[in-house]
């Protein structure tokens, strides 16, 4: 399947204005996109079906937890590798690219940091933090989620980045802290800002695309080092997309020299109906939208679902289902068989071949 099929049978005729700019790189041909996912390292190294399904299918690997502060830093004078170590090493045994997740972010941080209490201490303890990380897997992680979520969940005027201890202490100015220092640790990595809910046709959706645009050009201009957007993708099922708004803002972003990576992408299915078939079908179209629309302005270096079976997915901890039923957000089911949503993604990341 060619590109323009996938997103014209996605998008209909309304889509055809941002094709013309893309016809010339199809045409040229090349690789499928990298297609992967997150890894928990207790089913890797636990599950043999779990492991069989990340290396018959992936070509690139993130850490779903492993990287995260809460993870790494124990306490403040101690940095655990060792799950992360296990990751990369088997990242590296069967040929896997790895992504880093992340190094600034509001979640997942550990109870010592709340006792941050100056600028000089949180420059101090970010800087070195991402000195560490990032020097450890220099040339080997090569693109860092340096900044996640940085925008506030529904930016307003004068309120646009989310409260943090980076933020709290440093403001708006601890990204770009965070981008310089990953940059002069690693200058081959890809630096990335990474952020969810930027697909939806809501006023919120509208306010994040907008907030994000704002965000990233204040930094180019300013000359900050940043490489490219990750786009999460964790799509609500019953919430539509704003295909054209979508488009719109991978255009933008990709005018502005930066490229586009799907990061986390997966269907939060609680509001879809309960039958399995209708709701597997439910979720594929939704990733469709989400992914043609992409895919009408650039092509996405990388897309990666946040997890691969529905087996593991942090989908239930915030949008279980009413009817207790499981949720089935992920491209395989709990069995490890293929869904509907694997066969978007290939026909999405082989589309540009
Ligand atoms: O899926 C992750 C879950 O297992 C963790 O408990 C949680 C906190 O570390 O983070 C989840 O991953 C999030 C990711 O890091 C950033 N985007 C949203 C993801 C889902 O909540």
């Amino acid at each position: 399947m060619q590109r323009r099929d996938f997103v014209l049978g996605a998008l209909g005729a309304s889509a055809l204005s941002y094709l013309a700019p893309t016809l010339a790189a199809m045409a040229a041909g090349g690789e499928p996109i990298p297609y992967g996912t997150c890894i928990r390292t207790d089913p890797l190294f636990g599950d043999p079906a779990y492991q069989k399904a990340v290396l018959d299918y992936c070509q690139v690997v993130g850490s779903e937890g492993n990287l995260k502060w809460g993870d790494l830093r124990p306490d403040r004078h101690t940095f655990n590798f060792e799950q992360a170590d296990q990751l990369m090493a088997f990242a590296e045994e069967h040929g896997l690219e790895m992504r880093g997740h992340t190094l600034a972010w509001y979640g997942a941080m550990p109870d010592w940091t709340n006792e941050i209490a100056s600028a000089d201490e949180a420059r101090l303890e970010l800087t070195s933090h991402i000195r560490s990380v990032v020097g450890r897997y220099k040339g080997r992680i090569k693109s860092w989620d340096v900044v996640n979520e940085p925008l506030a969940d529904h930016p307003k005027p004068g309120d646009l980045i989310r409260e943090s201890v980076w933020q709290k202490y440093l403001g708006a100015d601890y990204i770009e802290l965070a981008l310089r220092t990953a940059a002069e640790t690693d200058p081959e990595a890809q630096l990335v800002i990474n952020d969810y809910d930027i697909e939806q046709a809501t006023d919120r959706g509208r306010a994040r695309r907008k907030a994000l645009l704002d965000l990233l050009r204040d930094l180019l201009d300013r000359g900050v080092p940043l490489h490219a957007v990750g786009i999460q993708g964790h799509l609500h099922g019953a919430v539509p997309i704003d295909s054209s708004g979508l488009t719109s803002f991978v255009a933008e972003v990709k005018a502005m020299g930066l490229a586009i990576l799907v990061t986390e992408l997966d269907v939060i299915d609680n509001e879809l109906p309960a039958d399995i078939a209708e709701r597997d079908a439910a979720v594929a179209e939704c990733a469709r939208q989400f992914l043609a629309a992409i895919g009408a302005a650039a092509r996405p270096e990388r897309v990666l679902t946040w997890g691969i079976t529905d087996q593991h997915t942090w989908v239930p901890i915030w949008f279980s289902r009413g009817d207790g039923l499981p949720n089935r957000p992920l491209p395989l089911d709990a069995d490890f068989k293929p869904k509907p949503l694997m066969d978007v993604i290939q026909e999405f990341t082989h589309s540009f071949s």
